[in-house]
């Protein structure tokens, strides 16, 4: 693994001075570093990687610099349309360094949402027209790609990627849980609370992450079955727009578990489901003001009021957020006949269980047994 310090320093040398992302597993370290160590002007967690490439093309108006762009391959969809319409040579011609992390490289086994987006990694930067050079375990290597990538993308005056494989800026030990935050619930206790407080045939949407993970663990310990859980694996950012699609074709109340970087990603969705209006639908949003699935970098959860943005976009809330047993239950319980969606934010704490197991399932059977549980309408299940 690259010392992050030298990087870091390689990129100022080289006349970097902007950096934008949204984190990333295999980039965790990276991230973290530069989250600790950049002025906080000079280096932001963008809310989709779109949204990145969005701050950075501003940022070389401004200044004629070449900036840093960082995220998962599996953001790459977020940054087609302004990599195509805004930055492209045949658009506004504006150089950037995309550094992307590769999950599902072929020839290393992965989760199968990653596996499509690792094969075609490569093919869709050489369709955008964006050259590109992959990473290893190799710090001169490293060093000269990055040369190599300002010289290109100086010249050319347009985006060039590095590509980094599993270990060139991975520490890969997560963050325990922080003791500061003995009074919040963490993650998996605040799941099971909703658990106990809704309807057993409640349809439970889960976003990415240890959303899922937890989800799953819990319904395993709870002796409950899985089918009516869709777990949404990928997609980041869409999962209350499932769950609201579900919400609009059935009566059964169907609630939206999701992380706060998760519900902020595509977060216009919200206005959206404002307008539709599902009565039986129950937005529940557990804001711990960080991405933790990738190795706990800052959110903007942590400074957004997302009831409020909730109740302005049409949904019925308890009008703050809330994080005890007892305010879970109320709130879930004061929201149950609710004239319009209703959404529920839990503040729970930093960290993850380290003894957690990998979620392992067969995605195609659990979709067709929440679909014939959802079109089943005798089911209790
Ligand atoms: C489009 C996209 N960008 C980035 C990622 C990588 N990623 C997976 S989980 C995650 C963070 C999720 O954070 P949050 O929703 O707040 O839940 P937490 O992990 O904190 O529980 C990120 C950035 C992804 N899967 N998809």
């Amino acid at each position: 693994m690259i010392d992050q310090a030298l990087f870091s320093n390689e990129l100022i040398n080289s006349g970097i001075e902007f950096i934008t992302g949204v984190p990333d597993t295999l980039l965790n370290d990276f991230c973290l570093h530069i989250e600790n160590s950049w002025p906080r002007d000079k280096h932001v967690i963008a809310a989709n990687e779109g949204n990145a490439i969005g701050l950075a093309a501003g940022y070389h108006l401004a200044t004629g610099t070449v900036p840093l762009v960082y995220m998962q391959n599996s953001g790459i969809g977020n940054t087609v349309n302004p990599i195509l319409s805004l930055v492209h040579q045949g658009v506004y011609s504006i150089p950037l360094i995309l550094l992307i992390g590769w999950r599902g490289e072929p020839g290393r086994n992965d989760h199968a949402q990653h596996k499509k987006q690792g094969e075609i990694t490569t093919t869709l930067l050489e369709t955008m027209d964006i050259p590109y050079k992959v990473l290893t375990d190799d710090t001169e290597g490293t060093i000269e790609a990055l040369k190599w990538s300002l010289d290109v993308a100086k010249t050319s005056n347009s985006p060039v990627a590095l590509i980094a494989t599993k270990g060139v800026f991975e520490k890969g030990e997560k963050a325990g849980f922080n003791s500061d935050d003995k009074q919040l619930l963490s993650r998996e206790e605040a799941i099971n609370i909703v658990l106990n407080s809704i309807p057993d045939n409640s349809i439970v949407v889960a976003s990415t992450g240890r959303t899922t993970r937890e989800l799953f663990e819990l319904r395993n310990s709870r002796h409950e079955k899985h089918n009516r859980d869709f777990l949404n694996v990928g997609s980041m950012g869409h999962t209350s727009s499932i769950a609201t699609g579900i919400a609009l074709a059935t009566e059964r109340k169907v609630v939206c578990l999701e992380g706060d970087s998760s519900a902020i990603m595509h977060m216009g969705s919200l206005t959206t489901t404002g307008v539709m209006k599902p009565e039986n639908f129950m937005h529940i949003v557990l804001n711990n003001g960080v991405h933790e699935s990738v190795g706990g970098q800052k959110s903007a959860g942590y400074n957004a009021n997302l009831t409020e943005i909730a109740r302005h976009s049409g949904y019925n809330t308890v009008d703050k957020s809330v994080i005890t047993n007892e305010e879970i239950t109320e709130a879930i319980k004061s929201l149950e006949t609710s004239d319009g969606p209703a959404f529920i934010e839990i503040i729970i704490r930093k960290g993850i269980r380290k003894d957690m197991p990998p979620l392992k399932f067969d995605l195609l059977y659990s979709k067709k047994d929440l679909m014939s549980n959802l079109q089943n309408k005798n089911s209790n299940d």
